[in-house]
């Protein structure tokens, strides 16, 4: 197998949940943390409950760890205080971690509420400005940052996965354009971990769907193809021809529902 050992933190989560299984066939053991019950180990995996913002327990964490896969967090908009300690320190800890473990690769769980307050209108690239959404939204651009700093510093290499919206099937218009299957995600983290050099990439997480507001191209070297589209969901949500189809912040910018879940300066 490529890996001797990797790490999924948030493995207790929706994607993590699914992950566990998926990424069997790239490691020897799979290592699972999350700071909730994630059940028995299984065949071939290690568990370690931990609070990411407890430095000492994840810098023990990171032992023996080849690679990681970096889910584990607050994965919505929150109060800075919790943001803070589960994303901003959390994430320090895991390259602090890293670093002193000789990990080689990370890939971040990154989200489109870096990008969230670009217009839908636009179509943005690796190098488009971040333009942070919400508190969650800025924590993904420090734990993008942070990545950049560690690649500079240390060579350790990290892919920031800006996933759009990754579950089972779309549940607005807006995700008809930022919808991630499972087996698309799965696949962009196979072509993350296996592509011989990444340094440090920024790829959106979005599938073949037919209306996108993000471009790829610059990260073409990851050899990350999506199959599916949510093409097949259409029916659900029949377009209209105009999006955004109502003078509404949530459908204005990328961002979505995050945009007002601030403070209400729109
Ligand atoms: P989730 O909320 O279901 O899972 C996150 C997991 O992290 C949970 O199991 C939670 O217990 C754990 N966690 C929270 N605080 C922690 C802490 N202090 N220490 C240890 N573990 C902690 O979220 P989901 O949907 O599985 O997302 C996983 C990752 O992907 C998150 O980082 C999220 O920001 C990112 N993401 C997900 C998207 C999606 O569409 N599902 C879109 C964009 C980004
Ligand atoms: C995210 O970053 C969240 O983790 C996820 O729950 C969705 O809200 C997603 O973005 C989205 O923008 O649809």
């Amino acid at each position: 197998k490529p890996f001797k050992r990797i790490l999924l933190t948030g493995a207790a989560g929706g994607l993590g949940k699914i992950l566990r299984d998926r990424i069997k066939p790239w490691a020897d053991v799979v290592r699972l943390s999350d700071i909730g019950d994630m059940g028995e180990a299984r065949e071939g995996e290690e568990i370690v409950r931990c609070d990411l913002s407890d430095k000492p327990a994840v810098l023990k964490l990171l032992e023996g760890v080849d690679a990681v896969l970096h889910f584990g967090g607050i994965s919505t908009e929150s109060n800075f205080e919790a943001i803070m300690a589960a994303n901003i320190q959390g994430t320090y800890n895991l390259y602090e971690g890293a670093h002193k473990a000789g990990t080689r690769r990370i890939i971040f769980a990154s989200s489109n509420h870096a990008i969230g307050f670009h217009k839908v209108t636009e179509v943005l690239d690796a190098d488009s400005p971040t333009r942070p959404d919400s508190m969650y939204g800025i924590s993904k651009v420090f734990g993008e940052q942070l990545a950049r700093y560690y690649f500079d510093r240390t060579g350790i290499e990290t892919v920031c996965l800006r996933i759009g919206s990754s579950f089972p099937e779309p549940k607005n218009p807006r995700m008809m354009r930022t919808w991630l299957s499972y087996d698309d995600l799965v696949e962009a983290l196979r072509c993350s971990l296996m592509a011989p050099r990444v340094g440090h990439a920024i790829l959106y997480g979005q599938s073949n769907n037919e209306a996108v507001w993000w471009d790829n191209s610059k990260a073409a070297f990851i050899g990350f193809k999506p199959k599916d589209s949510s093409e097949q969901f259409k029916h659900l949500f029949p377009d209209t021809g105009v999006y955004p189809d109502k003078d509404d912040a949530a459908t204005t910018y990328q961002g979505g529902g995050f945009v007002n879940d601030g403070p209400q300066y729109i």
